[in-house]
C-alpha cells in the first residue's frame, strides 16, 4: 500500500498543466493504483495526478457510498455540458475550506481507461461535479478560482490561519 503526498495551496505546482498520456505501461498502472489508495485513505471522492505532483492527465474517482465503484479517467475531455448546479465543494489540496461553486449539471466526456481503451460517459449530480473538479486540476485550476476575488481572498486567508 502506497499513499502519495498531496500538494496543498499555496503550492505553485498545483498550477501545472498536465500532459496527455501516450504510454499505457506498468508504471501508469502502478500510478493509478497508488492514486486510488491515496484517495481512499485521505478520504476523498476524487484525485487528479496534479495533486500528487505527477503532471499527466490521470484522474481517479469514486463517489459511491460504499467506495466500491472506482472510475479511472485518462486523457478526459468534456464533449458536452448541460444545465447548471451549485454544490458545496471541498478539495484535498485546499484543506478545511468549503465553498459553493456553480458548474454544469450534466457532462458528457470522452476518456481512456488504464489500458488505453476509449470510452464515453455521461454523468450528472455529484459525479458530474467531481469530474469537472478533477479535470480543472489537470489544467492547473482549483475550485477557489471559480469564486469571486473577495471570496477567494477570504478562503486563502482562512487557509493561512489554519496552519497555526
Ligand atoms: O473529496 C473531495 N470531495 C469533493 C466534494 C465536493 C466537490 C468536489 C470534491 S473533490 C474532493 C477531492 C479532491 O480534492 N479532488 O481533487
Ligand atoms: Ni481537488
Amino acid at each position: 500500500m502506497t499513499t502519495l503526498n498531496i500538494l496543498t495551496l499555496p503550492d505553485k505546482r498545483l498550477k501545472t498543466l498536465a500532459k496527455k498520456v501516450d504510454v499505457f505501461d506498468k508504471d501508469l498502472q502502478q500510478l493509478i493504483k497508488d492514486m486510488f489508495e491515496t484517495m481512499y485513505d485521505a478520504p476523498g471522492i476524487g484525485l487528479a495526478a496534479t495533486q500528487v505532483n505527477i503532471h499527466k492527465q490521470v484522474i481517479v474517482i469514486d463517489v459511491s457510498e460504499d467506495k466500491d465503484q472506482p472510475l479511472c479517467l485518462v486523457n478526459p475531455e468534456i464533449v458536452e455540458k448541460k444545465g447548471e448546479q451549485v454544490y458545496e465543494e471541498g478539495c484535498l489540496s485546499v484543506p478545511n475550506i468549503y465553498a459553493k461553486v456553480k458548474r454544469a449539471d450534466s457532462v458528457s466526456i470522452k476518456a481512456q481507461n488504464e489500458t488505453g481503451k476509449s470510452f464515453e460517459l455521461t454523468a450528472e449530480g455529484l459525479l458530474a461535479v467531481c469530474i469537472q473538479h478533477e479535470i480543472d486540476h489537470l489544467k492547473g485550476i482549483v475550485f477557489l478560482d471559480h469564486l469571486t476575488p473577495l471570496k477567494r481572498k477570504m478562503a486563502l486567508k482562512k487557509l493561512e490561519k489554519n496552519k497555526f
